[in-house]
């Protein structure tokens, strides 16, 4: 499995949850290392243009609403199959459907609100980091 990077949102639900801490445990337990982090309120363009693929859908406008509801934390997550492992621990979109034991299942309720965003692939993990961080702003272990 190759070394990879993706981008993680923390959104205003599980920001305001004050659950920060618990969700970066799971990412450090389940072999994730942060490379990057800021803490954002998304500006209404922010949030629309980051899911701009959606602007079609019928969520769209709750989707941005929420998305600049509060504060978010948003950070890059490195490690082997990191992409992939990052949407297992965040668990299904709709927290009700998520597996025990993922992020959504146990600290989200509704599927507006469902405490993180990340990545689903190569691609988008590529332009996502690429929106929030510029090159210098990673920074990989050294030891
Ligand atoms: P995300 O992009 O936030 O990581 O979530 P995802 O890939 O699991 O889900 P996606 O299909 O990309 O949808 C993006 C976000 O839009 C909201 N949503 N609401 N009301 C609905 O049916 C609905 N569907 C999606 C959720 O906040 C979802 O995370
Ligand atoms: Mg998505």
């Amino acid at each position: 499995m190759a070394v990879e990077r993706t981008l993680s949102i923390i959104k205003p639900d599980a920001v305001a949850g004050n659950l920060i801490g618990k969700i970066y445990s799971r990412f450090e337990d389940q072999g994730l290392r942060i490379v990057a982090a800021k803490m954002m309120h998304l500006s209404r363009e922010q949030a629309g243009a980051f899911y701009a693929v959606h602007r079609e859908r019928p969520f769209y406008n709750e989707l941005v609403d929420f998305m600049t509801s509060g504060p978010v934390m948003v950070q890059v997550l490195e490690g082997e199959d990191a992409i992939n492992r990052n949407r297992v621990i965040m668990g299904a979109t709709n927290p009700g459907e998520a597996a025990p034991g993922t992020i959504r299942a146990d600290f989200a309720e509704t599927v507006d609100e469902n405490a993180v965003h990340g990545s689903d692939g190569p691609e988008t993990a590529k332009t996502e980091i690429e929106f929030f961080f510029k090159s210098d702003e990673l920074c990989p272990r050294t030891r």
